[in-house]
């Protein structure tokens, strides 16, 4: 870090000598000899170097496409996901097709309209017709947008009990994470920072009644199609729940309680069998296998093959195991959640054994 320093000053220091002494040589030469007003060759110069810039993005932007579509998110697996997915799409198709224009607009005039002897720029003050359009087209797009996503945010942010949500706690500490479910009664039991004591690693009010069916796990698992309602804590730092494919993501707080609703369309096996999963999954395979063959040769433990899986990702940066604070998420029918859920012990029972 240092040398990068001593490294960085001293090419600093030359490009100030540099330039001192151009200013020195501009402020000694005579004024209509100078060469630093251009020439036609210089404008030509610039002129097409402005028509192959734009040439160049849109190349990139092409090239960019063709190259990372595909690590894109699979399809949404959440009713609301898909609502912000069309969002997103409309909103990048206006932001892609005003870019295009827009960026061939300033490069082709800066081409077509290059200094040069035998032209005279024409003095043109206002043209209030033109300023008109050019304001009113972004006002009206831009309203819309922002109406369009309000909507839209009111929609996912907003429901109602008679939705009859089923109500998970969501807690976070560094680095991991826990769910707790609200048992028969469907509400979590109060909980508390103080209470937090060997295997009570959430802090349960064991004594409120409604903590007596409350069951911790660390695996999440939610029926598909009933609307699930995440009331996230925090231990210690801030930390974020993420789910992308549901598109949710929830910051967690230590000291409050913020929530997230969404309910999930797709079971983990049906996402398993979209086309674009098995293809991704069938690339990672790919890679594990010749990394297999890698590790095999120095005598390590291979690595397992990979199965597609939803999961639960931290997205806040909470410290040194933050890369790898995630939780498994499984969507199941009604009848396996029912079967997997009663399986689970209730902390009450745990902690008194
Ligand atoms: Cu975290």
């Amino acid at each position: 870090m240092t040398a990068f320093l001593v490294v960085l000053v001293i090419i600093l220091f030359g490009v100030a000598i540099g330039q001192l002494s151009k200013m020195l040589r501009l402020s000694q030469s005579d004024q209509s000899e100078t060469s630093e007003v251009a020439s036609d060759k210089d404008n030509n110069k610039q002129g097409y170097y402005m028509l192959a810039f734009v040439f160049f993005i849109y190349g990139l932007l092409i090239y960019c496409f063709w190259e990372w579509s595909d690590v894109l998110l699979p399809v949404a697996a959440s009713e609301h996901g898909l609502e912000t997915d069309q969002l997103f799409l409309v909103t990048w198709i206006l932001i892609f097709v005003t870019g295009i224009f827009t960026q061939w607009l300033l490069h082709y005039f800066a081409f077509a309209y290059r200094g040069s002897k035998e032209k005279k720029a024409l003095f043109y003050a206002e043209n209030h017709k033109l300023e008109f359009i050019w304001t009113i087209i972004p006002v009206v797009v831009l309203a819309g947008l922002i109406i369009y996503g309000l909507f839209t945010w009111s929609d996912i942010m907003s429901f109602d009990d008679d939705d009859d949500p089923l109500v998970i706690e969501l807690y976070a500490y560094q680095f991991d994470w826990r769910a707790r479910y609200s048992g028969d009664d469907n509400t979590l039991g109060e909980a508390n920072v103080r209470l937090i004591e060997g295997v009570n690693q959430l802090g349960v009010d064991i004594s409120d009644p409604n903590a007596q069916d409350d069951k911790v796990v660390n695996e999440l698992h939610i029926p598909i199609g009933r609307k699930v309602l995440f009331k996230m804590r925090s231990q210690d730092v801030l930390h974020s729940a993420y789910m992308p494919h549901f598109r949710a993501q929830m910051n967690c707080v230590p000291g409050m309680v913020t929530q997230f609703a969404f309910t999930p369309n797709m079971t983990t096996e049906d996402m398993r069998l979209e086309e674009d999963v098995i293809t991704k999954v069938e690339n990672i395979n790919v890679l594990r296998t010749e990394k297999n063959i890698v590790l095999a040769a120095k005598g390590e433990e291979a690595l397992e093959m990979y199965e597609f899986d939803f999961l639960l990702l931290c997205n806040k940066i909470c410290g040194s195991n933050h890369f790898n604070m995630q939780m498994k998420i499984v969507v199941e029918t009604e009848d396996e959640y029912n079967a997997w859920i009663s399986e689970q012990a209730p902390l009450a029972v745990t902690l008194k054994n």
